[in-house]
């Protein structure tokens, strides 16, 4: 969805969701510097002109009027993309075909796979003397996330001690883990590849080295990956 009004100051969005989510983002940004603009040359003609303390005359009742119908304008604009992106994110939760449970810990993330019996595992940041070239350095982790793509994913979000946050940035998802409290929301990914992420919540002392790593893949080789992990 690329348009004039893209590209304020967030990341590039890699699905559809996230994307829309950008372009109201920048959209509101465009409405706020409009305004900002308007109401600074009216100002700032108040304040110079003659014309305004002069004129005897001044005729309120049309500036009101103006002063109704704009914001209203302004506030629509935002209502019809901001109800849609609504009902858009709550059609995207009726229906999911896995589930993957999302468990925060005191400083690593392990994901379990509801639907194939078995497989769960940690995924712990990776160390400088670990990462092979091309890793990106404090966001690889020794096990990612895989996941299949175009497969509408239920997360389940949780922890098992304090709060963390599971946020991956590119794709628009953030969601607080709190433990006994199951955060549910369920996305589809449009593109294979990887993301990263981080925990976006104070958790402690290695809060900063729990990072995120969600590998999307294609059916076949998320089926492939599955056999060898339970293997
Ligand atoms: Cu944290």
């Amino acid at each position: 969805m690329n348009n004039f009004f893209q590209g304020y100051n967030l990341l590039f969005q890699h699905s559809l969701f996230a994307s829309y989510m950008d372009w109201f983002h920048s959209f509101n940004c465009s409405l706020l510097l409009g305004v900002l603009v308007f109401v600074t040359l009216l100002f700032s003609y108040l304040i110079f002109s003659t014309f305004y303390f002069k004129s005897k005359k001044i005729e309120y009742q049309f500036g009101e009027l103006l002063c109704s119908i704009f914001p209203t304008i302004i506030l629509l604009m935002q209502m019809v993309p901001s109800l849609s992106l609504l009902y858009y994110y709550g059609l995207m939760n009726l229906d999911s075909n896995l589930t993957v449970k999302v468990t925060g810990h005191q400083w690593y993330w392990s994901y379990e796979y509801s639907d194939i019996p078995g497989l769960e595992f940690d995924s712990y940041m990776k160390s400088l003397d670990q990462l092979n070239l091309g890793e990106p350095r404090l966001l690889e982790v020794d096990n990612r996330c895989v996941i299949p793509c175009d497969t509408n994913i239920r997360f389940c979000i949780t922890s098992a001690d304090v709060i963390h946050a599971w946020a991956l940035n590119s794709l628009s998802v953030k969601l607080d883990a709190m433990s006994g409290i199951l955060s549910t929301f369920s996305y589809s990914f449009p593109m294979v590849g990887v993301f990263y992420g981080q925990c976006s919540e104070i958790c402690g002392a290695n809060h900063s080295f729990m990072p995120i790593a969600l590998e999307v893949t294609l059916l076949d080789n998320f089926k492939s990956w599955c056999f060898g992990t339970m293997e």
